[in-house]
Order: C-alpha cells, then structure tokens, then sequence
C-alpha cells in the first residue's frame, strides 16, 4: 500500500516542478466594488529566460474578463481595455495594481463575500496558462507593491 502512494507521488511530483518554472504569480487578489464587477491585482513574475506576454484571463466566476488598464483622457483617468497583451520580460515582473493594469470580471455569475476566492486562468501564449487563486479582500491596501520601480509603471507627471 505505501509503496503504492509513493509510486503516486513520484509521478506527480515532476509536472508540479514544472509549473515552478518560468511564471511565478503573487499577490493576487480581487476587489469589488458592486454585485457585478470585480478587479484583479497581482503581480507576475518572470523567472525563466523568455519574454512572455499575457495575453488574456478567463474565469468561472464571470461572464466576460479582460485586461484593462488606466490612461488619462480629458484630464481624468479612465479604464479601458489592454489590446495585445502585457509584456512580462525575462527576468522582469510586472504589477497589476490598483489606478493601473488589472484583470477586470464583468457579468460576476454571483456576488462576492470577504474572503471568497475564485480560480483565474492566466493565458501568456506561448509561455504556457498559469492559474492562480485570488480571494476578495476590499480591504487591503497596495503595500505588497510598494516601491513600484519598473518600467511598466508610466504616469505622466
Ligand atoms: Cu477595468
């Protein structure tokens, strides 16, 4: 019987390495704000030695998701959609943060509660899908993404 799960685990174990390699998501999380929508922060990390894009999100937990993105129009800040993708570059990481990028959940099939979680499935092409699990938390603040020093972050000041 024990050689039995050890033989188990030793199958398992290599496809789990496998995931480790390259993409490495942190920090997610969901806010919400209304019954309907959602946002999505993380941060993406790129361990491997490929640039990788993300080019899109699905989820179970709604009926339409997408990349959106913040940018100045007529002097106020506005949502709208990421056409192409984000570059996450080798050996770089790029933060989905809040008044920037972010996977938006349009159509929530139900209401979210402090602390439910919900499955997103990140599409990087070529790079492979990384899913990740991210709870809502209203509450949190942006500290995790403090000193946000990379070259995704262009606010025009
Ligand atoms: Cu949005």
């Amino acid at each position: 019987m024990i050689r039995m799960i050890l033989a188990a685990l030793a199958v398992v174990t290599p496809a789990m390495a496998m995931a480790q390699d390259g993409l490495e998501i942190r920090d997610a999380y969901v806010r919400s704000a209304n019954p309907k929508t959602a946002a999505a922060f993380m941060v993406v990390e790129n361990h491997g030695g490929t640039d990788c894009r993300l080019t899109g999100v699905s989820s179970d937990a709604a009926e339409r998701v997408e990349l959106h993105t913040h940018a100045e129009q007529d002097g106020m800040m506005k949502m709208q959609k990421i056409e192409g993708g984000i570059a996450i570059p080798a050996g770089g990481e790029h933060a989905l943060a809040r008044g920037g990028d972010h996977v938006m959940l349009m159509g929530l099939t139900k209401p979210l509660a402090d602390g439910d979680g919900m499955m997103l499935t990140l599409d990087f092409g070529d790079c492979g899908t990384q899913q990740v699990q991210a709870a809502l938390d209203n509450d949190r603040t942006e500290e995790a993404a403090e000193g946000h020093g990379g070259d995704g972050d262009h606010q025009g000041h």
